[in-house]
């Protein structure tokens, strides 16, 4: 039976970078997760009789909001609910089911890698039938829907059972509890030569932080490549990340890099963050930027039979260094700049403009889903490790010999006063025309500008994406304020310095970048807007 339930909106339901993002306590006020549910329900068209995928990360909630979740389907009107077993889903995964099973879209229930429990963050994402997350225009009818709001609707139905594999059926729906990894794992091997992989001999270590990549990572490495199965660290998803923060960077997966840095490391190490759309890639003795991982794979992508056929393009977000963008010129296809945010890489895939995306943040994906997939990252630098029979480090070397060095760091100040935090950009913003052709910290400013991206598949506007300021020879710095927080404001500085081939490429980022550092305080005032002497995070 289908019932009405009155509710009040809320005002803090607009979606950030990634979907809505707050604090479980937040989540845990009356109807708070009912309202936004019921909020995206109402802006989906043609949802009668309809198919939506839920799944989730397994962090704290998602168990409830999916039985919720579940009860409010059946009373929109859907035809039928797929839900991962034990209600995990990473991203990717959520993603291929909703393309392969044409369902009209799923809810994706993570925070991604901000910490998990009781007292830390919680998350709900809305993707659509392309398998991505839902663009601006959607998102913006989802959030203009929770102003509204005054019903939601459920229904009396129990429990589904979400450990057990198998259909039943909540108000009249057919519920269908599948296996999260089986349809995942066979599309990698479908992408990527398991065979050569095996026969490399590699050795190597994955730190699935606690978070949902375990089961995939223990299904995929361990079980059809043969990898020991001590390579893979972290492999059970806890509803806390074990009291961690699941961000695979050189801070949170500290112990990884420590370990990939000692004399006896493996060939190759990786790690993914809570939802698995992230990926952290280190060799033996060499951590490869996310931003140069980008370059690189799309470098070598055509190993991969997958991708053998060649690329049609390449993407990455604005604040990405432009390492990719060379890979792009020299194999003579397009390279595309985005927002930050899987959102905006969508439309290009669906277009057959771009193949292969990627963001400084460690996301890189391809065609294959419409989300950022950190496993395939994994299985794509093994398939060119294997098909080459170099080191990550000699990738590393003679990809930079080739195209030049993009030396890249990010900082973050995580958790300033958002007043500081919005004084600093609109200092910013009101001083960028007067910027280029003054020298700051020895730089010369070349251009200065709020980056605005203008979709060349639906002529669609998005403004203010983040100030860019790029010096004369090819350095850049970047400032922009974090769309997936959940306390205070966390401000992001990006820097990059180019070095072409021939010039010296065996530098120390950070002494490469320290005048791009120093320029960006001068332009900024960083200390002064936010109080901190010193990033939170580098990198
Ligand atoms: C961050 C990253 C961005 C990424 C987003 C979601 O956003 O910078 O590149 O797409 O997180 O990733 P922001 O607005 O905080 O900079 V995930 O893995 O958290 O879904
Ligand atoms: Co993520």
């Amino acid at each position: 039976m289908t019932r009405t339930v009155e509710t009040t909106p809320y005002d803090d339901q607009k979606p950030g970078t990634s979907g809505l993002r707050k604090k479980v306590r937040v989540f845990e006020q009356p109807n708070y997760a009912e309202n936004f549910v019921q909020a995206v329900f109402d802006a989906v068209d043609g949802k009668a009789g309809a198919t939506l995928v839920i799944g989730g990360d397994g962090r704290y909630l998602n168990r409830s909001v999916i039985q919720r979740a579940i009860r409010m389907a059946a009373a929109n009107g859907f035809g039928r609910v797929l839900v991962g077993q034990g209600g995990i889903l990473s991203t990717p995964a959520a993603s291929n089911l909703i393309r392969t099973r044409g369902a009209i879209g799923g809810l994706v229930l993570s925070a991604s890698h901000n910490p998990g429990g009781p007292d830390e963050d919680f998350g709900i994402k809305y993707n659509i039938a392309n398998g991505g997350p839902a663009p601006e225009k959607v998102t913006e009818a989802i959030h203009a829907r929770t102003r509204t709001i005054d019903r939601y609707l459920t229904t009396d139905d129990a429990d589904v059972d979400l450990d057990a594999v198998g259909e039943t059926m909540v108000g009249g729906m057919p519920v269908e509890v599948v296996d999260p990894v089986a349809a995942y794992a066979d599309l990698m091997e479908r992408l990527f030569d398991f065979a050569a992989i095996r026969a490399a001999g590699l050795s190597i270590r994955f730190d699935a932080m606690s978070a949902v990549t375990g089961p995939y990572a223990r299904e995929i490495l361990v079980n059809r490549l043969g990898f020991a199965a001590d390579s893979i660290m972290n492999g059970e998803p806890l509803e806390d990340f074990g009291g961690h923060h699941p961000d695979p960077n050189l801070v949170h997966a500290r112990a990884l890099y420590d370990a990939m840095m000692a004399p006896d490391a493996p060939d190759f190490g990786a790690a993914s963050d809570g939802d698995g759309d992230r990926n952290l890639i280190i060799g033996r003795g060499r951590f490869v930027t996310p931003s140069d991982s980008l370059a690189m794979l799309a470098a070598n992508a055509h190993l991969a039979p997958g991708y053998a056929a060649g690329l049609k393009g390449i993407a990455r977000s604005m604040p990405t260094s432009a390492a990719a963008d060379r890979v792009a010129d020299a194999l003579g296809i397009a390279a595309y700049e985005t927002p930050t945010g899987w959102k905006f890489f969508g439309n290009l895939l669906d277009a057959g403009m771009a193949t292969i995306c990627g963001e400084e943040s460690a996301g890189t994906g391809s065609d294959h889903v419409r989300e950022k997939d950190g496993l395939w990252a994994v299985l794509l630098w093994l398939n060119i490790l294997a098909a080459t029979g170099k080191s990550v480090d000699a990738i590393a070397r003679d990809h930079w010999a080739r195209f030049g060095r993009n030396y890249y760091a990010r900082h973050d100040y995580e958790g300033v006063a958002q007043e500081g935090a919005d004084a600093l950009v609109a200092g910013l913003r009101a001083r960028l025309a007067q910027l280029p052709g003054t020298t700051v910290a020895g730089l010369t400013v070349e251009t200065a500008d709020d980056f605005a991206y203008h979709d060349p598949t639906d002529g669609s506007v998005s403004e203010r994406q983040g100030i860019r300021i790029l010096f004369a020879g090819g350095s850049r710095v970047v400032f922009r304020l974090s769309g997936t927080g959940t306390s205070g404001a966390t401000l992001r500085v990006y820097l990059e310095r180019y070095e072409p081939a021939g010039g010296d490429l065996d530098g120390d980022t950070t002494e490469r970048l320290a005048d791009i550092v120093a320029a960006a305080e001068e332009l900024a005032g960083i200390r002064r807007h936010t109080g901190r002497d010193r990033p939170d995070v580098i990198t």
